[in-house]
């Protein structure tokens, strides 16, 4: 068959679920001349599928993991062989036998109420009657999930097969892929041991083989391989007489690292309860090889005895039927972990045509599936993938030793209580701003984001909170990486002046001929304005849903500084820009200090020999000048909504330009301040967090941030699509929790009349408020002051519909 744009070869590498459900879903929208390439036999070919034991949790803190594991248990629960269903849906329990635990499954019973699953808070009773092999003494409670269950891989793959099969693909075993061949940067063969396979897109579902398949093609694939346990007790009296494969409730034991599933009248059991086992995915071997070493398959290693001793203790402890149980079967599992639990998928920039599905459990098998190919055939897939995809990484996280590091720290926190500010441990500190040593001579309390050392407050403001008022007492959850010296940071901030360690904000240098007409192009808002001029803007992707928001500045006519977001911003802008455009990523190289408050011009003027009144450097624009000795960039625009400039230098100066900011500020009063403050007066103001309140599922109107998008303009990117929407169904709300004493901070589910109509994107106290801030998607047309609930640690919160910005509306502040 030769190949057409409606009808392209693919070539997906591996045969495993995702292989499998991906040949399903291609051949269902119309790509049919799909040829699925396998190393092992079919249908269970040795990876990770072969052994997986399929357990279903659905629910998850990140909306797009959960959303991939509805349409698992959707699909599968569609599929069947011969009458046998590729998904058994006997519910989920998971256990908390810790108070901490019994908080973290009311948390989890909000994500799930958030995202659209069925659960609910369940006593030790109850968890009894679902598992009576448990002993309820040692129980507090649990979270029960009606429609989670079970996955049958194997079948599942192979009701996949026999369709996709039918429509046309074909699924060829024992093809060891050998070498993949590219031109022009786009992939054109892939070569195997019996043959070569030209191919217009190539997926790598390689699972845990992924590096090996991506080294051929010259892509990371930044996973890492672990075993974890698994073993299978013998006939259990008190299964006795279990006919059905399984009938209870696939079981979670968090607090000790362990799950549980019935095999007839015997017992599965996973353990994360042992040292992380890495694997080298270099040196896994091939099916054939394997079996010839004796092993069951690639994927199962001996089982190490001294490895299962302390988990099979707390089985035991947890099921006292156990203790005269004995194991008959066990394996070391492996699968694939990656550096943020996430799975890897897109396309590569490098190696057009060529894509990931990679690191991808049975859980989100088939929603990853559907989304990848939507992706591959309508240019998009339907649900937010950001967190997932493969640009996501920093150069520095990339490297072999961190894959390994994070991901074994991965398996080590599993099942953790993992707070949503809870940084890695280690490696740490990777990347610094030049400013580090003085924010460590501050007390700064860092946390990480991108691999940076980030300070959220600094100890040596502590003497300021006892200017504040009395601070409401909060729950031992919210107090977590939050300090009072916060409220005092944002109050100097209102009244006086900070400097905020800007650094991490990625930048990128935009500069040709074409910067103008391309930057047009890819963006939502006008940016045809002379030099000088900033512009807040949009990049939206064809069907006008918002990849990022940027500030452009034009510093020459042919020359750009573009604020972004994430290292996916530069791979959008990289795959799009033609060869007289010239993109730079230049953070590493570079720094920031936010000058902000209502005192920022009285520090920086005197410093400055250029104008820096209202009228000669107006607000949002930018100017190249010197503050003290050091050349700066300068742009007047300020996400907590004070008065104040970025200044940009070189790394190299940005010590000396801190320390002169400071020098000058003395006098001032000047402090360093922390994201945490940051946070709470970017949400006063009302300021949308990329990625967090809003991500690609959403168009720039239902957002708030329309005021971004000109209709009235030449094309760009998203336009169309725009100019085609119906009035929006939902918007991202504000909230103001009614209790001043209250806070919540983002992801908890939100009720309208009693009914869940949504859920909280991000929230913060704010401190000039005197109220907790919260914002959240729900229903369109609420009106001010309607009265909502917000689900927290399973209380209903009160909260009010209120105007926005719900501080300083007329903009006074940043406009003087
Ligand atoms: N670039 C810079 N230079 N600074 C930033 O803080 C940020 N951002 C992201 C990415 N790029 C950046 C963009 N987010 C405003 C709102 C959100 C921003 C940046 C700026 C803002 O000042 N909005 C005002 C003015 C809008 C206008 O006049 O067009 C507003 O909404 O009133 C940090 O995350």
């Amino acid at each position: 068959m030769s190949s057409t744009p409606e009808n392209p070869r693919v070539v997906v590498i591996g045969a495993g679920i995702v292989g499998c459900s991906l040949a399903d879903e291609l051949t269902a929208r119309g790509w049919t001349d799909v040829t699925v390439l396998e190393q092992g036999p079919l249908a269970a070919p040795g990876g990770s599928t072969s052994h997986a034991p399929g357990l279903v949790f659905q629910t998850n803190p990140s909306k797009t993991l959960t959303a991939l594991a509805r349409y698992t248990v959707e699909k599968f629960g569609s599929l069947d062989v011969d009458g046998v269903s590729c998904f058994h849906q006997v519910g989920g329990l998971e256990l908390a036998t810790t108070p901490e635990r019994l908080a973290e499954l009311h948390r989890r019973a909000g994500y799930a109420a958030s995202w659209g699953v069925r659960g609910e808070i369940v006593s030790a009773a109850r968890c009894k009657e679902l598992w009576p092999l448990l002993d309820e003494s040692v129980v507090l409670g649990g979270f029960h999930t009606p429609d989670d269950g079970l996955a049958r891989a194997l079948l599942a793959c192979r009701a996949q097969i026999t369709r996709a099969t039918a429509r046309g693909a074909r699924f060829l075993d024992r093809h060891t892929v050998t070498g993949i061949e590219q031109s022009e940067g786009r992939v054109t063969i892939v070569v195997t041991d019996r043959g070569s396979f030209p191919a217009d897109h190539v997926v790598s579902a390689a699972g845990f083989w992924g590096p090996v398949i991506g080294r051929m093609a010259g892509v990371d694939v930044p996973l890492q391989p672990l075993a974890h346990q698994y073993a299978r007790t013998g006939p259990l009296p008190e299964l006795g007489g279990a006919t059905e494969e399984a009938s209870k409730p696939i079981l979670r034991f968090q607090d000790r690292d362990l799950y549980f599933r019935e095999h007839t009248d015997r017992l599965g059991i996973g353990s994360y309860a042992h040292r992380p086992l890495p694997v080298d995915p270099f040196a896994v071997l091939p099916y054939d090889e394997a079996r010839a070493r004796n092993m069951d398959m690639p994927s199962s290693y001996p089982f190490t005895e001294e490895d299962w001793a302390p988990g099979w203790d707390d089985c035991r402890r947890l099921m006292p039927a156990l203790r005269d149980a004995e194991i008959e079967a066990g394996f070391n599992g492996v699968f694939s972990f990656t550096p943020d639990g996430m799975p890897v998928l897109g396309e590569s920039r490098r190696l057009r045509g060529f894509w990931l599905a990679e690191a991808v459990w049975v859980t989100h098998s088939a929603g990853v599936a559907k989304a990848v190919a939507e992706w591959m055939v309508d240019g998009r897939p339907s649900i937010d993938l950001h967190e997932c995809d493969l640009t996501r990484f920093e150069e520095a996280q990339r490297s072999p030793s961190y894959v390994l590091e994070r991901g074994a720290q991965q398996f080590v926190e599993v099942y953790d209580v993992i707070h949503p500010l809870q940084p890695m441990e280690h490696p740490r500190p990777l990347r610094v701003s030049p400013f580090h040593a003085r924010q460590q001579q501050l007390g700064a309390y860092f946390l990480e984001g991108g691999g940076w050392e980030r300070p959220h407050w600094y100890e040596a403001n502590a003497p300021l909170v006892d200017a504040l008022g009395p601070l409401p007492e909060r729950d031992a959850w919210s107090a977590r990486h939050w300090s009072p010296i916060a409220a005092a940071e944002a109050k100097a901030t209102r009244e006086g002046v900070a400097l905020y360690d800007m650094t991490p904000l990625r930048r990128l240098e935009v500069t040709g001929p074409g910067a103008m007409d391309f930057l047009d192009r890819m963006t939502s808002n006008n940016l045809r304005k002379k030099p000088g001029a900033v512009t807040y803007t949009l990049l939206l992707d064809e069907s006008g849903g918002i990849r990022s928001d940027l500030t452009v500045a034009r510093l020459a006519p042919d020359r750009f500084q573009v604020g972004a977001n994430s290292p996916a911003d530069l791979d959008r802008l990289l795959r799009y820009a033609p060869a007289d455009v010239h993109i730079r990523d230049v953070t590493s190289g570079t720094c920031c200090v936010g000058v902000w408050g209502p005192l920022a011009r009285d520090l920086v003027q005197p410093l400055t020999p250029d104008d820096f009144s209202h009228e000669a450097f107006g607000y949002f624009r930018a100017k190249e000048t010197y503050i003290g000795h050091v050349p700066v960039t300068a742009m007047r625009l300020s996400y907590v909504g004070e008065l104040g400039w970025e200044l940009y230098t070189t790394a190299d100066l940005g010590l000396r330009l801190w320390d002169t900011l400071w020098e000058a500020g003395r006098e001032l009063g000047v402090i360093a301040a922390g994201r945490s403050a940051f946070n709470s007066l970017r949400l006063e103001k009302g300021y949308r967090a990329w990625g967090v309140d809003m991500t690609d599922e959403h168009d720039p109107f239902e957002a708030g941030v329309g005021f971004a998008v000109r209709m009235d303009r030449d094309d760009f990117v998203g336009k169309a699509a725009l100019a085609r929407k119906s009035e929006a169904t939902r918007r991202l709300t504000p909230l103001l929790l009614d209790d001043p004493a209250a806070v919540v901070l983002g992801k908890e589910p939100v009720y309208v009349d009693g009914a869940p109509a949504g859920y909280v994107t991000s929230a913060s106290y704010g401190y000039t408020l005197g109220r907790c801030v919260a914002y959240a998607w729900l229903p369109a047309g609420l009106p001010t002051g309607t009265g909502v609930h917000i689900e927290y640690l399973g209380e209903k919160v009160p909260a009010t519909v209120a105007d926005e910005p719900l501080f300083d509306p007329k903009r006074t502040r940043i406009r003087r």
